[in-house]
Protein backbone atom coordinates (compact mmCIF):
# COMPACT_ATOMS: atom_id res chain seq x y z
CA UNK A 1 0.00 0.00 0.00
CA UNK A 2 1.40 3.44 -0.43
CA UNK A 3 0.78 6.47 1.63
CA UNK A 4 1.63 9.79 0.34
CA UNK A 5 1.50 12.63 2.64
CA UNK A 6 1.52 16.15 1.84
CA UNK A 7 3.54 18.51 4.37
CA UNK A 8 5.60 21.48 5.53
CA UNK A 9 7.31 19.31 7.58
CA UNK A 10 8.65 15.82 5.82
CA UNK A 11 11.35 15.41 8.32
CA UNK A 12 8.88 14.65 11.48
CA UNK A 13 7.69 11.81 9.59
CA UNK A 14 11.23 10.16 10.53
CA UNK A 15 8.94 7.97 13.21
CA UNK A 16 7.07 6.38 10.84
CA UNK A 17 9.40 5.67 7.95
CA UNK A 18 12.19 4.29 10.21
CA UNK A 19 10.55 2.93 13.67
CA UNK A 20 10.75 -0.93 14.15
CA UNK A 21 7.68 -2.43 13.29
CA UNK A 22 6.83 0.13 10.56
CA UNK A 23 10.30 0.32 9.42
CA UNK A 24 10.46 -3.44 8.05
CA UNK A 25 6.57 -3.02 6.53
CA UNK A 26 8.72 0.41 4.19
CA UNK A 27 11.70 -1.33 3.39
CA UNK A 28 10.08 -5.00 2.36
CA UNK A 29 7.59 -2.73 0.70
CA UNK A 30 4.64 -3.92 2.53
CA UNK A 31 4.08 -0.14 3.13
CA UNK A 32 5.33 2.77 0.85
CA UNK A 33 5.50 5.53 2.58
CA UNK A 34 6.10 8.53 0.55
CA UNK A 35 6.46 12.54 1.36
CA UNK A 36 6.17 15.95 -0.62
CA UNK A 37 7.03 19.06 0.81
CA UNK A 38 4.23 21.69 -0.30
CA UNK A 39 6.29 24.24 -0.49
CA UNK A 40 8.16 22.39 -3.20
CA UNK A 41 5.11 23.19 -5.60
CA UNK A 42 4.40 27.25 -4.25
CA UNK A 43 5.10 29.45 -7.48
CA UNK A 44 5.32 32.52 -5.13
CA UNK A 45 8.40 33.80 -5.48
CA UNK A 46 9.08 34.19 -1.88
CA UNK A 47 8.23 30.63 -1.34
CA UNK A 48 4.93 31.59 0.65
CA UNK A 49 2.63 28.53 1.47
CA UNK A 50 0.29 30.62 3.64
CA UNK A 51 -1.65 34.20 3.54
CA UNK A 52 -3.91 35.73 6.26
CA UNK A 53 -7.75 35.09 6.69
CA UNK A 54 -10.07 36.52 4.63
CA UNK A 55 -12.79 38.44 6.95
CA UNK A 56 -9.87 38.99 9.30
CA UNK A 57 -8.81 36.77 12.06
CA UNK A 58 -5.89 35.36 13.99
CA UNK A 59 -3.28 32.80 12.51
CA UNK A 60 -2.65 32.12 8.71
CA UNK A 61 -4.13 30.02 5.89
CA UNK A 62 -2.86 27.52 3.61
CA UNK A 63 -3.64 29.10 -0.41
CA UNK A 64 -4.70 27.26 -2.50
CA UNK A 65 -2.22 27.03 -5.13
CA UNK A 66 0.73 25.05 -3.77
CA UNK A 67 -1.88 22.54 -2.19
CA UNK A 68 -3.74 22.53 -5.79
CA UNK A 69 -0.36 21.73 -7.68
CA UNK A 70 0.99 19.28 -4.40
CA UNK A 71 -2.26 17.06 -4.59
CA UNK A 72 -2.61 16.98 -8.61
CA UNK A 73 1.32 16.06 -8.31
CA UNK A 74 0.11 13.09 -5.90
CA UNK A 75 -2.50 11.84 -8.59
CA UNK A 76 -5.15 13.54 -6.75
CA UNK A 77 -8.95 13.46 -8.88
CA UNK A 78 -11.44 16.41 -8.74
CA UNK A 79 -14.83 15.63 -6.44
CA UNK A 80 -16.95 13.21 -8.08
CA UNK A 81 -14.78 11.59 -9.88
CA UNK A 82 -12.81 8.54 -8.82
CA UNK A 83 -11.46 6.90 -11.85
CA UNK A 84 -9.49 3.41 -10.95
CA UNK A 85 -6.03 3.98 -9.28
CA UNK A 86 -7.05 7.47 -8.01
CA UNK A 87 -6.14 7.92 -4.27
CA UNK A 88 -8.49 8.41 -1.32
CA UNK A 89 -8.19 11.88 0.06
CA UNK A 90 -7.65 12.54 3.64
CA UNK A 91 -7.50 15.55 5.85
CA UNK A 92 -6.93 15.23 9.36
CA UNK A 93 -8.86 17.09 11.63
CA UNK A 94 -11.52 18.14 14.35
CA UNK A 95 -14.01 17.99 11.97
CA UNK A 96 -14.05 15.17 10.48
CA UNK A 97 -15.56 11.20 10.67
CA UNK A 98 -13.62 9.68 14.06
CA UNK A 99 -11.12 7.50 13.38
CA UNK A 100 -11.83 3.36 14.51
CA UNK A 101 -11.55 -0.21 13.62
CA UNK A 102 -13.88 0.11 10.91
CA UNK A 103 -12.53 3.71 9.04
CA UNK A 104 -9.18 1.74 9.52
CA UNK A 105 -9.96 -1.46 8.16
CA UNK A 106 -11.42 0.92 4.70
CA UNK A 107 -8.23 2.78 4.20
CA UNK A 108 -5.79 -0.55 4.57
CA UNK A 109 -8.21 -1.72 1.95
CA UNK A 110 -7.05 1.01 -0.36
CA UNK A 111 -4.49 1.45 -2.79
CA UNK A 112 -3.01 4.50 -2.38
CA UNK A 113 -4.48 7.19 0.17
CA UNK A 114 -3.13 10.91 0.09
CA UNK A 115 -3.27 12.81 3.49
CA UNK A 116 -2.85 16.37 3.25
CA UNK A 117 -1.94 18.23 6.65
CA UNK A 118 -3.22 21.57 7.21
CA UNK A 119 -1.54 23.87 9.92
CA UNK A 120 -2.02 27.54 11.21
CA UNK A 121 -5.65 28.18 10.95
CA UNK A 122 -6.18 25.27 8.30
CA UNK A 123 -6.22 25.32 5.13
CA UNK A 124 -8.49 27.47 2.45
CA UNK A 125 -11.63 25.59 2.02
CA UNK A 126 -11.55 25.54 -1.59
CA UNK A 127 -9.09 22.80 -1.32
CA UNK A 128 -11.11 20.60 0.36
CA UNK A 129 -14.23 21.34 -1.86
CA UNK A 130 -12.60 20.92 -5.26
CA UNK A 131 -11.02 17.72 -4.64
CA UNK A 132 -13.64 16.44 -2.13
CA UNK A 133 -11.38 15.69 1.04
CA UNK A 134 -12.37 13.34 3.35
CA UNK A 135 -12.06 15.03 6.85
CA UNK A 136 -10.64 12.24 9.82
CA UNK A 137 -10.29 13.22 13.15
CA UNK A 138 -7.95 10.99 15.91
CA UNK A 139 -9.98 12.60 18.69
CA UNK A 140 -11.88 15.97 20.11
CA UNK A 141 -8.86 17.93 20.45
CA UNK A 142 -6.90 20.64 18.50
CA UNK A 143 -3.03 20.01 17.62
CA UNK A 144 -1.11 22.68 15.75
CA UNK A 145 -1.20 20.45 12.45
CA UNK A 146 -1.78 17.45 10.78
CA UNK A 147 1.13 15.58 11.13
CA UNK A 148 0.53 13.91 14.41
CA UNK A 149 -3.31 12.60 13.41
CA UNK A 150 -1.58 11.50 10.00
CA UNK A 151 1.13 9.63 11.12
CA UNK A 152 -1.63 8.11 13.58
CA UNK A 153 -3.44 6.85 10.91
CA UNK A 154 -0.23 5.54 8.91
CA UNK A 155 0.70 3.26 12.36
CA UNK A 156 -2.98 2.20 12.82
CA UNK A 157 -3.34 1.62 9.19
CA UNK A 158 -0.30 -0.13 8.99
CA UNK A 159 -0.87 -3.20 11.05
CA UNK A 160 -3.67 -4.22 9.23
CA UNK A 161 -1.59 -4.93 5.97
CA UNK A 162 -0.96 -8.53 5.42
CA UNK A 163 2.82 -9.16 6.79
CA UNK A 164 3.26 -6.24 8.89
CA UNK A 165 2.33 -7.46 12.34
CA UNK A 166 4.29 -11.06 11.67
CA UNK A 167 4.24 -12.92 15.20
CA UNK A 168 5.17 -9.54 17.12
CA UNK A 169 1.39 -9.08 17.39
CA UNK A 170 -2.13 -9.85 15.98
CA UNK A 171 -5.01 -7.53 15.39
CA UNK A 172 -7.12 -10.46 16.62
CA UNK A 173 -6.14 -11.21 19.96
CA UNK A 174 -6.31 -9.22 23.22
CA UNK A 175 -7.00 -6.22 21.86
CA UNK A 176 -10.00 -3.18 21.67
CA UNK A 177 -10.26 -4.68 18.49
CA UNK A 178 -11.97 -7.52 20.23
CA UNK A 179 -14.80 -5.22 21.70
CA UNK A 180 -13.18 -5.61 25.24
CA UNK A 181 -10.07 -3.31 26.70
CA UNK A 182 -7.06 -5.40 26.99
CA UNK A 183 -5.97 -7.45 30.30
CA UNK A 184 -3.05 -6.91 32.59
CA UNK A 185 0.25 -8.13 31.07
CA UNK A 186 3.35 -9.49 33.33
CA UNK A 187 6.65 -10.24 32.92
CA UNK A 188 9.99 -11.38 34.91
CA UNK A 189 10.86 -11.13 37.82
CA UNK A 190 8.03 -12.81 39.61
CA UNK A 191 8.44 -10.36 42.67
CA UNK A 192 9.08 -6.86 41.64
CA UNK A 193 9.73 -4.30 44.90
CA UNK A 194 7.26 -6.88 46.82
CA UNK A 195 4.46 -6.66 44.06
CA UNK A 196 3.76 -10.08 42.91
CA UNK A 197 2.61 -11.64 39.51
CA UNK A 198 -0.86 -13.15 39.72
CA UNK A 199 -0.01 -16.68 40.99
CA UNK A 200 -2.53 -17.85 38.07
CA UNK A 201 -0.34 -16.68 35.23
CA UNK A 202 2.74 -18.62 37.11
CA UNK A 203 0.42 -22.03 37.09
CA UNK A 204 0.79 -23.05 33.90
CA UNK A 205 -2.88 -24.15 33.77
CA UNK A 206 -3.79 -22.64 29.96
CA UNK A 207 -7.37 -22.72 30.77
CA UNK A 208 -7.99 -21.00 33.54
CA UNK A 209 -5.22 -18.06 32.80
CA UNK A 210 -7.82 -17.77 29.34
CA UNK A 211 -10.13 -17.47 31.89
CA UNK A 212 -8.76 -15.06 34.19
CA UNK A 213 -7.71 -12.90 31.37
CA UNK A 214 -11.16 -12.57 29.99
CA UNK A 215 -12.47 -11.77 33.12
CA UNK A 216 -10.04 -8.97 33.65
CA UNK A 217 -10.69 -7.66 30.45
CA UNK A 218 -14.31 -7.76 31.15
CA UNK A 219 -14.03 -5.97 34.68
CA UNK A 220 -11.77 -3.61 33.20
CA UNK A 221 -14.24 -3.19 30.22
CA UNK A 222 -17.13 -2.65 32.32
CA UNK A 223 -15.55 -0.46 34.91
CA UNK A 224 -13.92 2.13 32.04
CA UNK A 225 -15.28 1.81 29.04
CA UNK A 226 -19.40 0.58 29.77
CA UNK A 227 -20.56 1.35 26.30
CA UNK A 228 -18.13 -1.13 25.17
CA UNK A 229 -19.05 -3.36 27.44
CA UNK A 230 -22.87 -3.11 26.35
CA UNK A 231 -21.95 -3.25 23.26
CA UNK A 232 -20.16 -6.63 23.83
CA UNK A 233 -23.16 -8.03 25.75
CA UNK A 234 -25.68 -7.01 22.99
CA UNK A 235 -23.57 -9.59 21.00
CA UNK A 236 -24.82 -12.45 23.09
CA UNK A 237 -27.44 -11.45 24.56
CA UNK A 238 -29.56 -14.23 23.16
CA UNK A 239 -27.28 -16.90 24.58
CA UNK A 240 -26.83 -14.84 28.68
CA UNK A 241 -31.05 -14.74 28.24
CA UNK A 242 -31.58 -18.29 27.99
CA UNK A 243 -31.72 -20.05 31.71
CA UNK A 244 -29.57 -22.78 30.38
CA UNK A 245 -26.60 -21.57 28.42
CA UNK A 246 -25.83 -22.94 25.59
CA UNK A 247 -22.24 -24.70 24.66
CA UNK A 248 -21.21 -21.94 23.15
CA UNK A 249 -21.73 -18.98 20.90
CA UNK A 250 -19.79 -17.14 18.44
CA UNK A 251 -16.48 -18.24 19.71
CA UNK A 252 -17.40 -18.26 23.80
CA UNK A 253 -16.84 -20.98 25.20
CA UNK A 254 -19.68 -21.98 28.08
CA UNK A 255 -17.40 -21.28 30.75
CA UNK A 256 -16.76 -18.08 29.00
CA UNK A 257 -20.27 -17.44 28.66
CA UNK A 258 -21.07 -18.30 32.37
CA UNK A 259 -18.68 -15.63 33.26
CA UNK A 260 -19.66 -12.81 30.84
CA UNK A 261 -23.34 -13.68 32.74
CA UNK A 262 -21.86 -13.57 36.37
CA UNK A 263 -20.41 -9.87 35.25
CA UNK A 264 -22.81 -8.56 33.66
CA UNK A 265 -25.18 -9.66 36.43
CA UNK A 266 -23.19 -8.03 38.97
CA UNK A 267 -23.23 -5.12 36.19
CA UNK A 268 -27.17 -4.49 37.18
CA UNK A 269 -27.11 -5.40 40.80
CA UNK A 270 -24.61 -2.30 40.95
CA UNK A 271 -27.01 -0.36 39.04
CA UNK A 272 -29.84 -1.39 41.14
CA UNK A 273 -27.94 -0.47 44.16
CA UNK A 274 -27.61 2.60 42.98
CA UNK A 275 -30.76 3.99 42.27
N1 LIG B 1 -7.69 16.26 16.48
N2 LIG B 1 -7.73 14.94 14.55
C1 LIG B 1 -6.67 16.83 14.31
C2 LIG B 1 -6.08 18.15 14.57
C3 LIG B 1 -4.78 19.99 13.63
C4 LIG B 1 -5.24 23.37 12.02
C5 LIG B 1 -6.36 21.66 10.63
C6 LIG B 1 -7.38 16.03 15.20
O1 LIG B 1 -7.28 15.04 13.31
N3 LIG B 1 -6.63 16.18 13.16
O2 LIG B 1 -6.15 18.67 15.67
N4 LIG B 1 -5.45 18.73 13.52
C7 LIG B 1 -5.47 21.06 12.84
C8 LIG B 1 -4.61 22.29 12.85
C9 LIG B 1 -5.50 22.88 10.64
C10 LIG B 1 -5.74 20.59 11.44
Amino acid sequence: MRITVLTLFPELFAAVKDGSILGRANAEGLLDVELMNIRDYTLDRHGRTDDTPFGGGAGMVFTPEPCFRALRAAGAEPAGVRPDGAPRLLYPSPRGRMLDKALIEELAAEEHIVILCGHYEGVDERILRAFGMEEISTGDYILTGGELPAMTIIDAVARFLPGVLGNEASNDEESVYSGLLEYPQYTKPRVYEGMEVPEVLLSGDHERIRLWRFEQSLRLTKERRPDLFRAFLGRYGNALAMRKLPLESDGLTRKELALLKRVSDEAEAERESER
